[in-house]
């Protein structure tokens, strides 16, 4: 599949698997400083991504977290597109956007960006047409409920049934609105709107998303079901995540999104090194 101007090789028939870095611009994430100051930091972590190793950076202007609120459709690109003025120029990897809305999606690859990351799978159905149009590679990613109230009852007969059928509707949507089928990426969205044993048992089932032929993201980078086995602090959760990523590698996981390169790529070397050994 080419992202940007790469190819990245998701056929399985090379040991590959590439690292997303992730680049959260929300006021949380870069509240201190001034306008100009918190694209400086922005564009600086991105380089420091890119030098660590990351093969795509993922650029977020809205919150997906449990518990939070959506913003409007001007505040994002506003965030946004100031941002991606200044870091496109500046990276050699390709830029992923963040974006449930397809209006915010069609501004930023007017901006250069290469890849679209939609929690929303197609909440908003323009994003299709968007993505077509650009030519550009989509996850589809699986979630249950909305994040302001996703984590207050999720429940599941069967979660790996459901994410594979919903995820399986859900290409079969996008292709029918006009996306090519190979440019579709999918991920069964850990956290969003699953419980502690859901996460687990959807890790464990990695494997049998292969059924629907599509390359898997996964996200497991600080999320709360590693808070909940590590605790807390940054250091744990930086190694829980890394041994995550090792066992979702080896469950043929493609693309690795993530706040800690530099591990995840170390996690990934060694899984492919076991997996291709
Ligand atoms: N998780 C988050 C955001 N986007 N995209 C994909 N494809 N998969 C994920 O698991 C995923 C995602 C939430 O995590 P984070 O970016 O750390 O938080 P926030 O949404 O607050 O920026």
């Amino acid at each position: 599949m080419i992202i940007g101007s790469r190819e990245f090789l998701f056929d399985g028939r090379e040991p590959r698997a590439y690292a997303m870095g992730i680049l959260n611009f929300t006021p949380d994430s870069f509240s201190d400083g001034g306008k100009f100051l918190d694209h400086e930091k922005a564009l600086a972590r991105a380089l420091q991504m890119e030098s660590e190793g990351a093969d795509l950076i993922d650029i977020g202007a809205e919150s997906t977290r449990p518990g939070s609120s959506p913003v409007s459709e001007e505040e994002e690109k506003r965030r946004l597109i100031p941002v991606l003025k200044k870091i496109v120029p500046e990276l050699k990897i390709p830029i992923s956007i963040d974006t449930q809305k397809a209006s915010v999606a069609a501004a930023a690859l007017e901006e250069g960006a290469a890849m679209i990351n939609d929690v929303s799978a197609l909440g908003d159905e323009e994003m299709a047409a968007v993505v077509s149009r650009h030519r550009v590679p989509i996850v589809l990613m699986h979630r249950k409920g909305v994040p302001a109230t996703m984590q207050e009852h999720p429940v599941y007969e069967d979660v790996v049934r459901d994410v594979l059928s919903f995820l399986e509707r859900k290409i079969r949507r996008a292709v029918d609105l006009g996306v090519d089928r190979e440019k579709i990426l999918i991920d069964p969205g850990f956290g969003f709107g699953k419980r502690f044993e859901d996460n687990l048992t959807l890790i464990k089932s990695l494997e049998a998303l292969s059924v629907l032929k599509a390359p898997v993201v996964v996200g497991v980078s600080r999320k709360s079901f590693l808070k909940k086995i590590f605790g807390p602090e940054d250091g744990n959760l930086l190694i829980g995540g890394a041994a995550a990523a090792t066992l979702a590698v080896k469950s043929r996981v493609s693309v690795i999104r993530t706040h800690d390169v530099a591990p995840i790529k170390a996690a990934i070397r060694l899984a492919l090194s076991v997996e291709f050994s």
